[in-house]
């Protein structure tokens, strides 16, 4: 059978810049005709996979398998000779990133809007990985936007639709296309890397005081999660919920944070769960929540650190080093100083962690919107820093037979070595784009005109005073490739090392999302007390001080955040 090459004639649409991690749309959007097309076709233009293989998957979102077989349709028409597609065009972001490195292909493209809401009027996102698979750079998504804006034709094959659901190899036109089991990979990755006979052995025994509860929240990891818990450590079916992965993820917002993750936190109280966990939409995102105890993910990046040589990947490997995005919390930093290890601060956005990791100067790292990683692949990976959570405990716990260790105890142990950095980010979502604009302009005159510097600030409730120091605009000159991204975020320093930054959200799919992040650090010399505090307690004083500042209700028009994480 001959499958011809047809071109279709097209026009640009605006707006089709992909953002902090890919192109996010309402559904809508997408559906429109020649819309996902052209973004499809912008991609092959940018890149050059004739001949390459090309991995597909994602969370399985609402319009996931009409976004495959459009893929499918436009890549062999553009000489990609192979795909390899998870099942049901089914792979969770970290999954896929596996996917790409261990099959070597040329790059993936994920459809995912990773935890934003799915559903016929919700989001769907399109997301470029490069071959060593991590998200594209920026000169690579710089150069499909400019695609997009000039783009008068797509290349189709035409041939009937691929059944996603068969695993196997098929031909497909000129190409062939590989359907794959979602899970085997990844699973295999994550025995190689930890010690699950540890972490078994450890649940086991402790399977009446140590409950453990996984949740999916509907999203991608439910079959993951099922096949590392029940099957691999032998946990019962009541360990893990919401583990059905469902297209419009159950109608919730599968984001693990305090506020989203109800789901969650309402079962670890209830039921006095030691060990509660959560995933976002695609999967790279956690939350690790135990009964009294959370780890905000600055936190919990840091201890992963602190604990690695418990883990047999960094044992073998080593650590090289360390790293964090910009206004994630500097705990990670002090272990990198007690290690003697070199560390980094990127941007927002995993794929400035890819060259560090490629030139084997970087380990770990995380951001402080539930994003924890390691060079083992090159996306963050909600599972495995809940396994690595696990394997720590595990470990801790068997040197200590006569006292249970939980999430608590490591975070207080951490303190008192490091002292406690406080840390929340309040986020302002879908405010007028034209309050936020003024928002910025407001701290860039500050910042240019140094009009702020050196002035003291009290907050209203407790008196305290806070000096700023000073302010910027934070900037990454990439150490591998020298490329520079500007413009990165505003930071306001004050003088007892307490930080505020502004950031405008680059995954929203309407209005402006404008995230403010504080930070408190507390040496250990603080004492237990003052350490074990609740994070909007040592904040309290900090947060009135930048509200004020920034004149940021003034400028939105919000007297509250929309989440508080
Ligand atoms: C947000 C987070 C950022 C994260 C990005 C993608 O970006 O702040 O840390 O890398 O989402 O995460 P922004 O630009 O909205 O602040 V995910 O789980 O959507 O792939
Ligand atoms: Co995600």
């Amino acid at each position: 059978m001959s499958f011809p090459v047809k071109d279709i004639t097209t026009k640009p649409f605006e707006g089709q810049k992909p953002g902090t991690s890919g192109l996010r749309k309402r559904v809508k959007v997408f559906q429109q005709e020649h819309y996902t097309e052209n973004f499809v076709q912008s991609i092959f233009d940018s890149i050059d996979a004739k001949g390459q293989t090309l991995v597909i998957g994602g969370d399985g979102r609402y319009f996931s398998p009409e976004a495959v077989q459009i893929i499918l349709k436009i890549g062999s028409a553009n000489g990609v000779s192979k795909f390899i597609v998870g099942k049901d065009g089914i792979l969770s972001t970290p999954a896929a990133s596996n996917v790409i490195r261990k099959y070597k292909a040329y790059g993936g493209i994920l459809l995912t809007a990773s935890h934003n809401p799915g559903g016929p009027d919700n989001d769907f996102g399109i997301k470029y990985n490069v071959s060593n698979g991590g998200p594209a750079p920026e000169n690579v998504t710089d150069k499909i936007f400019a695609k997009t804006k000039t783009i008068s034709t797509y290349k189709v094959i035409e041939a009937p639709a691929v059944d996603l659901s068969k695993i196997g190899e098929t031909t497909y036109g000129p190409s062939k296309v590989s359907i794959i089991d979602s899970v085997t990979d990844y699973v295999i990755l994550l025995e190689g890397i930890f010690d699950f006979p540890l972490i078994k052995q450890f649940l086991l025994e402790h399977s009446q005081d140590f409950k453990v509860l996984f949740d999916g929240l509907h999203g991608v990891t439910g079959p993951y999660a099922r096949a590392i818990f029940i099957e691999k450590f032998g946990l019962s079916e009541s360990s893990i919920q919401n583990c059905v992965a469902l297209p419009d993820f159950g109608g919730g917002h599968p984001d693990p944070n305090l506020t989203y993750a109800h789901t969650l936190v309402d079962a670890v109280e209830k039921n006095n769960v030691a060990f509660g966990a959560a995933s976002d939409g695609d999967g790279d995102r956690n939350m690790i929540y135990g009964k009294n105890a959370f780890v905000t993910p600055s936190d919990s990046v840091a201890i992963i650190a602190h604990w690695a040589d418990t883990i047999p990947y960094f044992k073998k490997e080593g650590v090289k080093g360390l790293a964090r995005s910009m206004p994630t919390s500097k705990a990670i930093d002090l272990v990198a100083k007690k290690k003697k290890l070199e560390y980094f601060e990127v941007p927002t956005g995993w794929k400035f962690f890819g060259n560090l990791m490629d030139a084997g100067r970087l380990s770990i790292c995380g951001e402080e919107s539930f994003g924890t990683g390691s060079d083992h692949i090159r996306e963050k990976d909600g599972l495995w820093a809940v396994v690595a959570w696990l394997n720590i405990l595990a470990a801790a716990n068997k040197n200590s037979p006569n006292k249970l260790i939980g999430i608590n105890d490591l975070l207080q142990e951490f303190y008192s070595i490091y002292g406690r950095s406080f840390f929340s980010r309040y986020d302002y979502e879908e405010v007028p784009s034209d309050g936020a604009n003024k928002l910025v302009a407001h701290i860039n005159e500050a910042l240019t005109s140094g009009s702020l510097n050196n002035t003291v600030h009290t907050s209203a409730s407790t008196s305290t005073k806070f000096t700023i120091s000073n302010l910027y605009n934070f900037e990454y000159k990439d150490p591998i490739d020298h490329s520079v991204s500007k413009n990165q975020g505003q930071v306001i320093t004050f003088s007892d090392g307490s930080r505020v930054v502004f950031r405008l959200s680059g995954t929203g799919s309407q209005g402006a999302t404008v995230r403010m992040y504080v930070e408190r650090y507390l040496g250990p010399e603080a004492g237990k007390d003052a350490l074990s505090k609740s994070a909007s307690e040592g904040l309290k004083s900090l947060i009135e001080v930048a509200l004020e500042v920034s004149k940021l209700k003034e400028f939105l028009g919000r007297d509250e955040p929309t989440v508080i994480t």
